[in-house]
C-alpha cells in the first residue's frame, strides 16, 4: 500500500503550530499576548455583526485563530537559497522585495507565504525573511571577520535538507516524512543561549550595528517574533499595560478607520536575555543580548497600485512634518482624511482589491438581467457582492519602525540607499512574486467565476478589458 501523502497546507499548519508552541515555551509574554488578542477578537466579533458576516463569507473566520507571522534574519546567500527550498515544502513562496537600508537597517528581505486563495484560507502563515547586507559594512576588517564567522555555521540539520531534496524529487512527502521534516526544520528557528563568538567580537559587531551582532554571533536565525492577527489593534494597544506588557509608543501604518486598509502593527520591547559568550580557555563569559520581541497586527484590504501610491504619499507627509509622539495619531488621522473610508468608494475609485461573489438573489434572477447590464448595474441590483481582499504582505516603513523600536533609537545609521533586488534574487535563486499581480489575479478569478454563475460571462471579458 502506498504511504499517505502530506500536502503542503498540512505541513505548513503542523509547522506553524510547532513554532507557536516552541515560542510560547521560550517567551512567556507571548502566551499572555495571545490570550489578550483572543479576548479582544471574541469581543470584536460579538459587537460587529457585519464584520463577522464578511469574515465568514470570505472564509476568514476559520483562519483567524491560526494566523501568525514570524521573522528571521539570515547571514549568507546560500542560507537564503536553502530557506526558499525549505519553505517551498510548506507551500510558502517568496513574495515582494523590501529594501530596509533606506531606513538605516542593513538588510533586504522578502516574505515567504502561501500564494493561492485556497492555501491562504487554510493557513496564511508567513515569515518575513531578511538577508544581512555585509556589503554595507564599511570597516573592511569587521566585514571580513563577519564573513569568516558566518562561513562556519550550518543553520539546517542534514536531515531537513535531505527531506527537502526528497520533496523536490518526488513532488511530495509522506505523512511520516512530513512530521519528521517539521521537527527538523524547527531546529533552525530555535533560540541559542550560547554565542559562537567571544564577548569582545560581539561588542565590535554590536557597535557596527546591533543587527549585525544578532545575525553573526549565533548558530542559527532564531525566530525573533511571532505575530497574531487582531480585529481591533487599538483595543490591544490599550489593553497591553494592564497585562504587564509595555507597547511601543505609536501604532505603525494607517490610522484607525471604518474600512481598514493594509496593515497596522504595534510591538513590545525586545527582552534582554542571558547569553554565554565564548572564551579562549574553554570557559564562557556571561552577557546579554536582546533580539526577541512581541508584535500584534490588524490586517485590512489590499490596495491597488493607485491606492498604495496614495497611502505612501500621505504617510510620507506625516513623517515630513516630524510630528512628535504626542500628536502623531491626530496628524496621521488628519492627513488620511482624503483617503476614502467607504467600501463603495474604495471600489469605484479603484483604490482597493475586492473578491466578487454572486448573491442568492442574483442566482435566482439568473435569466432576469439582460446582456446590457454592466458590472455596476449588477452590484447596484444586489446580484453581485464584493468583499475586501485581505492584505497578506508587509510594509517597509512599518517594518523599519518595528526594527528601530527594538534596536534602540540611538542607532540611526544612514546607509547609501542602494536597493539591490538583483543581488537578492541571485542569492535566493529565484525571482520574488509581485504581490500586486497576485491580488489582481485573485480579484479577476473571483469576478470571472461570479459572472459565470450569474450567466453573464461576457461581462467578465468586458470588465477585464
Ligand atoms: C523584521 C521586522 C519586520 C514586520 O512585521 O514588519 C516585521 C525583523 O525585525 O527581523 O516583522
Ligand atoms: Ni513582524
Amino acid at each position: 500500500m502506498p504511504a499517505l501523502r502530506a500536502n503542503a497546507d498540512e505541513i505548513r499548519t503542523l509547522f506553524s503550530r510547532a513554532m507557536s508552541e516552541m515560542y510560547r515555551a521560550e517567551v512567556p509574554q507571548y502566551g499572555t499576548l495571545i490570550e489578550l488578542v483572543n479576548d479582544i477578537n471574541r469581543e470584536a466579533l460579538r459587537r460587529h455583526e457585519q464584520l463577522r458576516a464578511s469574515l465568514e463569507r470570505s472564509d476568514e473566520l476559520e483562519r483567524l485563530n491560526v494566523e501568525r507571522h514570524g521573522a528571521i534574519r539570515l547571514g549568507r546567500a546560500d542560507e537564503l537559497f536553502n530557506m526558499r527550498r525549505v519553505f517551498a515544502v510548506m507551500g510558502m513562496h517568496p513574495v515582494g522585495y523590501y529594501d530596509l537600508s533606506v531606513a538605516g537597517v542593513p538588510v533586504h528581505a522578502t516574505a515567504f507565504r502561501p500564494i493561492g486563495d485556497t492555501a491562504l484560507r487554510r493557513n496564511p502563515f508567513r515569515v518575513f525573511t531578511s538577508l544581512l547586507r555585509l556589503d554595507l559594512i564599511e570597516d573592511d576588517t569587521l566585514r571580513l571577520d563577519a564573513e569568516r564567522i558566518l562561513a562556519g555555521r550550518r543553520i539546517f540539520t542534514p536531515r531537513a535538507l535531505e527531506l527537502t531534496r526528497i520533496f523536490e524529487m518526488e513532488g511530495h512527502l509522506t505523512i511520516t516524512q512530513a512530521e519528521q521534516f517539521v521537527r527538523e526544520a524547527l531546529e533552525t528557528f530555535r533560540w541559542h543561549s550560547e554565542a559562537t563568538v567571544g564577548l569582545e567580537v560581539y561588542k565590535r559587531l554590536h557597535d557596527a550595528h546591533r543587527l549585525i551582532a544578532d545575525v553573526v554571533s549565533f548558530k542559527g536565525p532564531h525566530i525573533n517574533h511571532l505575530t497574531p492577527r487582531t480585529l481591533d489593534i487599538d483595543a490591544v494597544q490599550a489593553g497591553m499595560p494592564q497585562r504587564g506588557i509595555a507597547p511601543k509608543a505609536v501604532i505603525e501604518g494607517p490610522p484607525r478607520r471604518d474600512c481598514p486598509i493594509l496593515l497596522r502593527q504595534t510591538s513590545f520591547k525586545a527582552l534582554e536575555e542571558p547569553i554565554l559568550f565564548r572564551q579562549a580557555n574553554a570557559k564562557s563569559t556571561p552577557g546579554t543580548h536582546t533580539a526577541r520581541f512581541g508584535e500584534i497586527e490588524q490586517r485590512g484590504v489590499a490596495l491597488t497600485p493607485k491606492g498604495r501610491e496614495l497611502y505612501d504619499r500621505l504617510l510620507a507627509s506625516v513623517r515630513q512634518v516630524g510630528a512628535t509622539v504626542r500628536d502623531y495619531d491626530s496628524e496621521l488621522a488628519e492627513r488620511f482624511k482624503v483617503f476614502p473610508d467607504d467600501w463603495s468608494e474604495l471600489r469605484s475609485q479603484g483604490l482597493a482589491f475586492f473578491r466578487y461573489s454572486a448573491t442568492p438573489v442574483g442566482l435566482q434572477a439568473r435569466e432576469g438581467h439582460t446582456l446590457s447590464s454592466s458590472l455596476d448595474d449588477l452590484v447596484a441590483a444586489g446580484f453581485l457582492r464584493y468583499d475586501p481582499i485581505v492584505y497578506e504582505d508587509f510594509l517597509p516603513v512599518s517594518a523599519a519602525g518595528i526594527f528601530q523600536s527594538n534596536l534602540g533609537t540611538n542607532q540611526q545609521q544612514n546607509y547609501a540607499a542602494r536597493s539591490n533586488q538583483v543581488a537578492f534574487e541571485t542569492a535566493l535563486g529565484a525571482k520574488v512574486h509581485d504581490e500586486m499581480k497576485l491580488y489582481a489575479q485573485a480579484e479577476r478569478d473571483s469576478l470571472e467565476q461570479a459572472l459565470a454563475q450569474l450567466g453573464s460571462p461576457h461581462l467578465a471579458r468586458r470588465a477585464m478589458a
